[in-house]
């Protein structure tokens, strides 16, 4: 089995008759990231792609990369990961921080045909090793010490578990044991005829546009992530689709804030977006207003895209008087509900247009329309980027339910996955036969297609826009020698919107000398997790409140913690 065959035995492709009917409309035109940046470069070389102030362990200082540059750098890298033995098909682990190094890989990773598999900063070793280990990842790139963390040592520890993991790449000064990512680079050999650099074995095949072009991160409800294959086809339609409904053109800079490789701030309309539009990406280094209001003002940028805790902050800041953000013409808000009081103070604080987005990196993405009433942009989530979205709203035995009534979110549409990758079982529950995802959220359609969205069904906690799965917590939990069971809920928090409890069960033996909550977040650290999936809080019960046949009432839980943090 070559890295292809395997890319493609774990994918659900779009069945033929969609395929077809998705080509005839138009959404599918035949694009590859490889070519589209080909094109950009040779249609406005000179123009300025990507900002990086710099500020990070990958490089101290500012860089600007034309198309052009951005363009022939990808080349480099290209060949480069060629010479060193990735091929196409092969999953590359990408973890960095918002530096330009990440469209560099990740660009020159399309070229191959290779596949990043988009991890976040704040991921440690239990997702990593995860990712790794579950995609048979060939390299990892990381940056050395980033945010007190020193990354070189856990790929080090990762790559002893993983044969398959050959390469460790580290973009800065220090590579340490590993290679350094600045070393990789080497000239194309000949002027190569596709996007594709010759690998001395002969020319690899280029990348079709059908092709799984990486792996996208599910938020999830499940005990470890589950990865989401996109297409060249079925994303690049996606960000055609942002770029329209989010007026993007030549003329438009980007502001990327949230991690570069999260699913909003990468394609919604994102830093993809923005260099399909031939636009400007200004990177940031650090998400809050003192970081970000100068750099507004400094690159005259004129759209970004936030979670709703970044939001408020902002909001604040500017009414107390914080000056620089003036250029901002359309701010983004998505990733988690923002709420109508919130989404009401943008424009007469911000002076720019509030956009709200509603979407998931499985595919569907909603977006309040920039012309519509105020009253739309401030209540609703928006709808759908595609006449050919469709969208059902069920209830609990999938019976569709009338516009104004909520229920279950289920769609399917030209750029929503049929399947995540390699993944079955987890495929029957969250599919329906026909094609359907099953989102897990709670929607209510108005009769012009907008959705509000009033709550999920999944057992996820979404802290502010970060997605916690309560099973993986619990997971965690488990394995600690004093814990009989535990129970993951959400609790209300007025700047997150949600924090996570978790609810705990003391096995007998320990009940005489039980550990404390801060043992117990310990603990769940110690295994490696990213940071923000540590329990906010921890409440010790005797019992979990049960249904009928048995199950954890999370919905009791859930209450229970809500009143006790209204009377304390
Ligand atoms: P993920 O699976 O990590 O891509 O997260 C997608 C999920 O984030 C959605 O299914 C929603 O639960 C949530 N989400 C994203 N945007 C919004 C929004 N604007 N309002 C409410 N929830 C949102
Ligand atoms: O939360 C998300 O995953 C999300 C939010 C807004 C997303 O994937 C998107 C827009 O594309």
């Amino acid at each position: 089995m070559t890295a292809l065959d395997d890319v493609l035995d774990g994918f659900t492709p779009y069945p033929a008759e969609f395929a077809e009917r998705y080509r005839a409309a138009g959404h599918w035109r035949g694009e590859t990231f490889g070519r589209m940046l080909r094109e950009r470069a040779a249609a406005h070389g000179e123009r300025i792609a990507v900002v990086d102030p710099g500020g990070h362990s990958v490089a101290a200082g500012e860089r600007r990369w034309t198309y052009a540059e951005l363009d022939r750098r990808a080349d480099r890298m290209a060949a480069g990961l060629l010479a060193r033995g990735v091929r196409a098909g092969d999953r590359v682990v990408v973890q960095l921080p918002n530096a330009a190094e990440f469209f560099e890989v990740v660009f020159a990773l399309f070229r191959i045909g290779a596949l990043p598999v988009f991890a976040l900063p704040a991921h440690r070793y239990a997702e990593i090793s995860h990712f790794c280990s579950f995609t048979g990842a060939v390299a990892y790139v990381v940056p050395g010490v980033e945010g007190g963390f020193d990354h070189r040592e856990l790929a080090g520890r990762v790559r002893a578990e993983n044969p398959a993991l050959r390469l460790v790449l580290v973009a800065g000064e220090d590579p340490g044991e590993h290679v350094r990512l600045a070393d990789v680079p080497c000239d194309v050999p000949g002027d190569v005829p596709c996007d594709v650099p010759c690998d001395g074995a002969g020319p690899a095949r280029e990348p079709a546009p059908g092709d799984v072009a990486f792996l996208q991160l599910s938020g999830g409800s499940t005990g470890v992530p589950k990865l989401i294959p996109r297409t060249h086809d079925d994303y690049i339609y996606s960000l055609r689709g942002s770029v329209e409904l989010c007026a993007l053109d030549g003329r438009s800079v980007y502001l990327c804030v949230l991690p570069a490789a999260h699913n909003f701030p990468l394609s919604s309309p994102g830093s993809l977006g923005t260099l399909y539009a031939g636009g400007r990406v200004v990177l940031c280094p650090q998400p809050n207003p003192e970081t970000a209001f100068p750099l507004i003002a400094r690159e005259g940028v004129t759209i970004t895209g936030l979670v709703p805790p970044l939001a408020l902050l902002w909001l604040d800041a500017a009414e107390r008087g914080a000056r620089g953000y003036e250029s901002l013409e359309v701010l983004l808000v998505g990733g988690a509900k923002f709420s109508t009081e919130a989404a009401r103070r943008v424009r007469p604080v911000l002076g720019c247009t509030l956009q709200q987005v509603f979407g998931m990196a499985e595919g569907l993405v909603n977006y309040t329309r920039l012309d519509d009433p105020e009253e739309l942009i401030t209540t609703t989530q928006g709808r759908p980027i595609s006449p050919d979205d469709e969208v059902r709203v069920v209830d609990d035995r999938d019976r569709d339910l009338p516009d104004g009534t909520t229920g279950h979110l289920l769609t399917r549409g030209p750029y929503t996955i049929r399947g995540y990758w390699n993944a079955p079982g987890h495929n029957a529950d969250s599919f329906t036969p026909d094609g359907f995802y099953r989102t897990g959220d709670l929607v209510r359609r108005l009769p012009g297609g907008h959705l509000v969205v009033e709550g999920r069904a999944k057992d996820q906690i979404n802290r502010g826009g970060e997605k916690v799965a309560a099973e993986e917590i619990e997971n965690h939990l488990l394995a600690h020698p004093a814990v009989h069971d535990a129970a993951v809920v959400s609790m209300p928090d007025p700047y997150l919107g949600e924090r996570t409890c978790a609810y705990v069960v003391i096995r007998a033996e320990h009940r005489e000398r039980p550990p404390k909550g801060v043992e117990l977040k310990r603990f769940v650290r110690q295994c490696g997790l990213a940071d923000y999936k540590v329990p906010d809080r921890v409440e010790f019960v005797d019992a979990f409140p049960a249904t009928g046949i048995g199950k954890v009432r999370k919905k009791d839980l859930r209450a229970a913690i809500a009143t006790s943090l209204t009377r304390s």
